[in-house]
């Protein structure tokens, strides 16, 4: 359960963070209170008074303050929440966090086109495959793009170099590393995945994965030892179930239920020719084994692209009901996309201004945990619409929300209703033709009831 308390999330979520110094974990969980309050406000303005304000910009300052250990308790407690029996997403992908091409700020590095300047970030979200609640981050990594060569190298030396960008992907999986006893941790990843190292770093790690295939021409093997391209081998494949899908409208192409043909097979991927460094230390005995799942459509109309999903996974596909539940994880992918917004749109670090790569690297990181508080505000609606708000809010809260609303007093007010609430508060009509609120205006609305509860501390501590 979210717990939406800010003075108690910050405790929990930064109060283990070892920054070389206590009075400095004391004010990042003084600063995460102020920021989970205000995430789309300035620094100055998230924190109330001047002094706050310069000991947060010194703190940013320290260089025993990373973004890995800020980001480091959170993630070490969502890995640590699982239960045995649990089947947890990790839903791994890339962000670029952007400054702007005018950005003074030193030891910045390209970003978009080029032009830009900032640094990535590689995620890996955990969520619940049973109700596709959001648990947290699992692990995180900041990197930076190097600067383009002028001379391009040839291909196969800028696979083996060590310093390729997929390898984020493998590294983000030993950083996040095995499943407690007990529980399963799938790995789902879009096509920038595909690699034979990722693979088998899952595999080490004793994980599991939906991958979406990036290259149709991959050598692989049959059961029996055939040698065939894995394009050849689904033409080749029989028909197993035919589905509907609902495309959403894109590219002025309406949206439309298209049809789809489901396939799937065993297969085992060799060891590629061109060995990582990685490879060369780790190296598989034997080729992996794996299933291929594809969901192909096969009557797309004029000038639409077809519909076409080849995923590889570790597990078992022996009928169509195996194949649909891995299909269903991959589908939880645009949760990362959720969250990459949250972080982007709803903390606004592109407007936070600070000199050095260094500092926006640190208040990335708290941001970044806020975001994911962010997320989880925005579902706690759907995941429970109907349980009493008194139980992810405080009981003062919830009053306050219903005088200033004007309703009723009603102590059982839902999660749903609390939450609609507050999004009226930020500006959401809650007409029919709005739906459900968007968490920036859940945010603008949390930010004003928050200096309602405020003010209302401030009066009773005055009148008594
Ligand atoms: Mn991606």
């Amino acid at each position: 359960m979210v717990v939406l308390e800010t003075k108690e999330w910050a405790q929990v979520t930064f109060g283990e963070c070892k920054l070389g110094d206590q009075r400095r974990t004391k004010r990042l969980v003084k600063l995460a209170e102020q920021a989970a309050a205000r995430p789309d406000g300035s620094t100055p303005e998230q924190t109330e008074s001047w002094g706050d304000c310069k000991a947060a910009y010194r703190l940013f300052d320290q260089e025993d303050v990373t973004f890995d250990e800020i980001v480091r308790p959170h993630c070490e407690q969502t890995r640590g929440a699982c239960r045995p029996g649990d089947v947890k997403l990790l839903i791994n992908d890339t962000t670029e966090v952007d400054f702007g091409c005018s950005r003074r700020a030193t030891g910045l590095g390209p970003t978009g086109n080029g032009f830009g300047r900032g640094f990535f970030l590689h995620s890996a979200l955990m969520v619940d495959a049973g109700n596709g609640r959001v648990d947290g981050m699992a692990g995180q990594l900041l990197f930076y793009r190097k600067s383009k060569p002028k001379r391009r190298k040839a291909k196969n030396s800028q696979r083996r170099a060590a310093d390729r960008e997929s390898v984020v992907w493998g590294k983000l999986v030993d950083a996040v590393g095995p499943a407690p006893t007990g529980v399963k941790w799938v790995h789902v990843d879009d096509r920038g995945a595909d690699d034979f190292e990722v693979f088998c770093r899952i595999r080490a790690q004793d994980n599991s994965c939906v991958i979406r295939a990036a290259r149709l021409n991959r050598w692989l093997l049959t059961p029996d030892g055939q040698r065939v391209r894995l394009d050849e081998l689904l033409q080749a494949l029989p028909k197993r179930e035919t589905r509907t899908l609902e495309v959403p409208a894109k590219d002025k192409q309406p949206a439309r239920i298209a049809t789809l043909e489901l396939r799937y097979a065993e297969v085992q991927m060799p060891l590629p020719s061109v060995l990582t460094p990685w490879l060369r230390e780790h190296r598989p005995a034997k080729p992996l084994q794996l299933w291929v799942v594809e969901l192909r459509e096969t009557q797309p109309p004029a000038g639409a692209t077809p519909v076409r999903w080849v995923l590889y996974t570790m597990e078992p596909v022996t009928d169509a009901a195996a194949a649909q539940t891995v299909i269903g994880w991959y589908q939880c992918r645009p949760t990362i996309e959720d969250y990459h917004k949250a972080l982007k749109t709803g903390c606004h670090v592109k407007r936070r201004y600070y000199e050095t790569a260094e500092r926006l690297e640190r208040v990335t990181g708290l941001l970044s945990v806020v975001a994911v508080r962010l997320m989880q505000l925005k579902t706690a609606a759907r995941e429970t619409p109907d349980r009493p708000a008194v139980e992810v809010a405080p009981a003062q809260w919830v009053t306050l929300i219903q005088v200033v609303r004007k309703k009723p007093l009603n102590p059982r007010m839902t999660i749903r209703e609390f939450l609609r609430a507050v999004a009226g508060l930020g500006g959401h009509l809650g007409r029919k033709s709005d739906g459900e609120p968007g968490w920036i205006t859940l945010w603008r609305g949390f930010e004003k009831l928050m200096l309602l509860a405020r003010g209302a501390d401030a009066q009773r501590k005055r009148c008594g």
